[in-house]
């Protein structure tokens, strides 16, 4: 590990083990389709009553109202919902509406258009090596569960992965990355808890430097995005391993809590003023998050959306694509 470094014995992280999710294999539980395992969490059916009625019948305010709430109750914030109803007040002035399915079609159109821009998947470059993944969130968001998955897709992709425990703060947190990097067979650079950040993050890029390690991802401690200080303490991390690699990180990735509906948008406008972010995940659509929040994000920063998380086992995940995300928003058959 790094000079200071040093990986953590196993025992500890089977202490911590007992309370994380056990692991489910993939063969102990089949997946269905992921989206359309997404669509069931969603329950995008609310968002179907106003457009039954849209048939035969112009977006009138009334109507307009109804499908505005709606909107409302998925988290897509009002500038986005109002952006929406012009835009299906507009087609169904062009095009009428033969059916309830047709005024759907159009909506998914509408948000699948609204997105598309910001549907970039993160694909690791074959330089610079490492590269190096920062991942930024408020408390609980699920940065160190994120960075599981991603271990774990980067590792089946064939990419040598190591991990740089940066949350020093919150008690076991090293441990619960310990406990991915086992589950990953991927190791993990550590220092005691209390340590500089930046001086791990150093530390870990140093040593996938010197390993030939292809991905770094770094886990920072949850912080709220209004406390100055925390955001400090980012910001330094990005300017000290800048020493070693001024390209460096080369991800900052956001990792937001889908069920913390509008206060996303806050924390996304923040991360992005301290740090510039490069890259947003969204956790937990499967605990009762319904991700619209995405679309008041898209209209107001142009940051691509990387990853949807909808578990917490390491296969729980998916790269984003506006078309099948906005379909999970509003199924056809509701
Ligand atoms: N249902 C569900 N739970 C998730 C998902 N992602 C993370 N979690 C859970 O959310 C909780 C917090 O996740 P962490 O990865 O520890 O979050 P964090 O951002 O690292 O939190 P701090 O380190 O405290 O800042 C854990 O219990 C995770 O198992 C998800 O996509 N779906
Ligand atoms: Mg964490």
């Amino acid at each position: 590990m790094g000079a200071d470094g040093r990986t953590w014995g196993s025992g500890l992280a089977k202490l911590y083990h007992s309370t994380m999710p056990p692991e489910t294999t993939e063969a102990a539980r089949p997946r269905s389709g992921f989206f359309s395992r997404l669509r069931d969490k969603l329950g995008g059916s609310r968002l179907a009553g106003a457009l039954g009625l849209l048939p035969g019948r112009p977006l009138d305010d009334e109507l307009a109202e109804e499908l505005e709430t709606e909107l409302l109750l998925a988290d897509v914030g009002v500038d986005a919902a109002a952006e929406i109803i012009e835009q299906l007040r507009r087609r169904g002035a062009r095009e009428g509406f033969a059916d309830a399915e047709a005024a759907r079609s159009a909506l998914r159109d509408t948000i699948t258009a609204m997105l598309a821009s910001h549907s970039r998947p993160l694909a690791i470059p074959d330089r610079p090596r490492p590269f190096l993944v920062l991942m930024v969130g408020v408390n609980g968001a699920g940065k160190t569960t994120t960075i599981g998955k991603l271990a774990r897709r980067f590792t089946d992709q064939g990419l040598k992965v190591m991990l740089a425990a940066g949350d020093t703060f919150r008690a076991a947190a090293v441990e619960q990355l310990q406990v991915w990097g086992e589950r990953n067979g991927v190791p993990v650079v550590a220092q005691q808890p209390g340590a500089d950040p930046a001086a791990v993050v150093y530390d870990a890029f140093q040593a996938a430097q010197a390993r030939g390690i292809d991905v770094l991802l770094a886990d920072t401690a949850g912080r709220l995005q209004n406390k100055e200080h925390l955001m400090q303490e980012l910001i330094k991390v990005v300017r000290v391993v800048r020493k070693l690699d001024p390209s460096a990180p080369h991800e900052i990735m956001l990792v937001l809590d889908a069920s913390q509906g509008q206060n996303a948008v806050n924390q996304a406008r923040q991360f992005h003023e301290a740090v510039g972010l490069t890259g947003i995940t969204m956790t937990k659509l499967d605990a009762g998050g319904r991700g619209g929040v995405l679309l008041a994000i898209a209209r107001q920063l142009d940051v691509p959306f990387r990853f949807i998380g909808v578990g917490e086992q390491a296969a729980d995940m998916d790269a984003f694509d506006a078309g099948e995300f906005a379909a999970a928003l509003l199924p056809a058959s509701s």
